[in-house]
């Protein structure tokens, strides 16, 4: 199936799952449970949201494969999976912050963004009606708009985005980078959306955004239109992006914000 058709499926459940997501949280939303740590927590609007998306994909493409960040993984036989945040951002969700998405990937190959290759991806913020969208080859776009990173910029004059570990122990080493890398850019963005994090840097609303420990599922969609809108979307000293590290910004800042991370160390 052409990246296209792939594309509009992830966009058709994207807004069916955004509907009810922005339902949920106008009736109020509660926690259904910790995960990784007493603040990493899970919404019952979460898991209603993944069952949801995994059931229209079930019926749009039965052959593929799942993996999604509240039900887990399951392969198909077509050599394709999608890749699933159901509400990327939920502590924002569960404050009521208006800055939470959903994000839908299709990636071919095995599910491990070391080695997976993207085909389709969308991003919507249901609370904004913002959609960001992206197909293999065929560009960035924000609602019809095509979108193209920010023009290259110094450090100095270079807005960052990044995002924090649900453990304190790695927060803490989190916390003494920024502190190095505060004065040496123009500002620090913690958003708290890692998918929208990437759309921004492919919008041109951030210059850039790094994070270690993401799960697949935040970055799967988002990293696909950042770097169709021209970014480069890299991991730790050239590797792919992964839970190791993911740096998204245009390519000459990218070269420069890698090399001060990596010398700062996080
Ligand atoms: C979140 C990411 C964010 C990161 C948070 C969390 P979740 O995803 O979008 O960038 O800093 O720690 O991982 O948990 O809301 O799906």
């Amino acid at each position: 199936m052409p990246e296209n058709d792939l594309l509009t499926i992830a966009r058709d459940v994207a807004i069916a799952a955004g509907d009810l997501a922005r339902r949920r949280r106008e009736e109020g939303v509660e926690v259904a449970a910790s995960k990784s740590s007493p603040v990493d927590i899970v919404t019952h609007a979460d898991r209603e949201a993944e069952a949801l998306i995994r059931g229209l994909l079930s019926d749009a493409r039965p052959d593929d494969g799942f993996f999604g960040e509240e039900s887990g993984a399951e392969k198909g036989t077509s050599g394709l999976t999608w890749v699933v945040d159901p509400i990327d951002g939920t502590v924002n969700f569960l404050y009521g912050i208006p800055h939470w998405a959903i994000s839908i990937a299709v990636v071919e190959g095995e599910p491990d963004p070391l080695t997976w290759r993207a085909l389709a991806g969308c991003v919507v913020n249901p609370v904004t009606g913002e959609m960001f969208t992206a197909a293999a080859g065929e560009g960035a776009f924000l609602g019809s708009a095509p979108l193209r990173v920010a023009d290259a910029v110094e450090l100095p004059h270079a807005l960052v985005a990044t995002g924090f570990s649900y453990s304190s122990d790695r927060r803490a080493r989190q916390g003494a980078l920024i502190a190095e890398l505060l004065p040496q850019v123009r500002d620090i963005r913690r958003m708290g959306t890692a998918s929208l994090d990437l759309c921004f840097v492919a919008a041109g609303r951030l210059n850039a955004y790094f994070e270690r420990g993401l799960s697949p599922w935040d970055h799967a969609a988002g990293a696909l239109v950042a770097a169709e809108a021209g970014a480069a979307v890299r991991g730790w000293d050239g590797a792919a992006a992964s839970k190791e590290f993911i740096l998204a910004a245009e390519p000459t800042l990218a070269d420069r914000l890698q090399d001060l991370v990596m010398k700062t160390g996080v």
